[in-house]
């Protein structure tokens, strides 16, 4: 990856789920010093500060099951506006805020995608498959939704109308472990490219993710990486209100940035589900920022020049 200019956007976004505190997120991605690492690794920064959602009145009985429909909606027309303008000035950091926040981010990349007339490319990294719509949701809550909404799945009434969809083929998701029957029964019939913990297991965490990056490459496209700190193994990185067992090691998980960073071709991030409330002396925030950090360009030995 060559010298980038950042661009951070907090969405200090609570609204995808009834468990409050990911609202703190943009700040403690701060405090952890993201600014600060960006700098010293070469790039430029530059901190937009926090957005806010648009307000908006939902019709009664529109998305009438979901938790907090109409914030979340409203921070969804927020996003694509602004999604869609950072990614013509710069490389844009979205520290969320919860994993609702993409269906926004993404369906905004997207946008400018079409707009320069490239085809976007998404890296789910995530214990879950966020594949609900609203409808197929047994929770209510619309974290669980965002690949619904950007593959253009039905059922996403009092939502924007999206400018562009995602195709299914340039998705891939790693990490999984928790996928719900409705999920599953749409996965099964999409063209989503799911890569599970098992398969990691089996295979190894590099080559699936070699493959698609190489995808990505032979079609010139842009790549969004969307990282849920649910992903990785919940004892390095307990904060986060769905935990699920047996996700990325601390080495896997680096291992993915840092060949992300090689294959060069990633052009926008979310950071999500970081819920600073459950932290343990920062440590999930601090690991959020050093992965970050190794996909931008941090190595512990630089071949070229032979310096540690
Ligand atoms: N599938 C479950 C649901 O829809 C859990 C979704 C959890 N999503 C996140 N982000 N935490 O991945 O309720
Ligand atoms: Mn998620
Ligand atoms: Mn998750
Ligand atoms: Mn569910």
């Amino acid at each position: 990856m060559k010298q980038q200019n950042c661009i951070l956007v907090g969405v200090p976004m609570d609204s995808g789920k009834a468990t409050k505190g990911c609202l703190m997120g943009p700040d403690a991605y701060r405090t952890a010093g993201i600014s600060e690492m960006i700098r010293e690794l070469g790039h430029e920064v530059q901190d937009a500060g926090n957005l806010a959602p648009a307000p908006v009145n939902l019709p009664a009985q529109v998305l009438e099951g979901s938790h907090a429909a109409a914030e979340t909606v409203g921070w969804t027309e927020t996003l694509i506006k602004t999604a869609s303008e950072v990614s013509a000035a710069g490389f844009p950091i979205f520290l969320g805020g919860d994993h609702a926040l993409s269906l926004g981010s993404v369906a905004g990349v997207a946008k400018y995608a079409k707009s320069v007339d490239k085809p976007l490319f998404v890296l789910w990294l995530d214990a879950h498959t966020d594949y609900h719509t609203p409808e197929t949701s047994t929770s209510g809550n619309l974290h669980g939704t965002p690949l619904g909404y950007v593959t253009g799945r039905d059922g996403f009434d009092g939502f924007p109308a999206l400018d562009a969809t995602v195709p299914e083929e340039n998705i891939c998701l790693i990490g999984l472990r928790s996928v719900d029957s409705a999920e599953a029964a749409a996965l099964g019939k999409s063209k989503m490219q799911p890569v599970d913990m098992r398969r990691i297991d089996e295979v190894g965490i590099a080559a699936p993710l070699k493959a698609f990056l190489e995808q990505v490459k032979a079609a010139g496209g842009l790549l969004h990486v969307s990282l849920d700190v649910d992903f990785l193994e919940p004892a390095i990185a307990p904060a986060v209100g769905t935990t699920v067992p047996g996700g990325a090691t601390f080495r896997e998980a680096h291992l993915v940035m840092e060949m992300l960073h090689d294959a060069g071709c990633v052009t926008s991030l979310d950071l999500v589900e970081l819920n600073p409330f459950l932290d343990e002396r920062g440590r999930t925030a601090s690991l959020m920022v050093d992965l970050t950090a190794s996909l931008l360009g941090k190595r512990v030995f630089d071949r070229p020049t032979g310096r540690f």
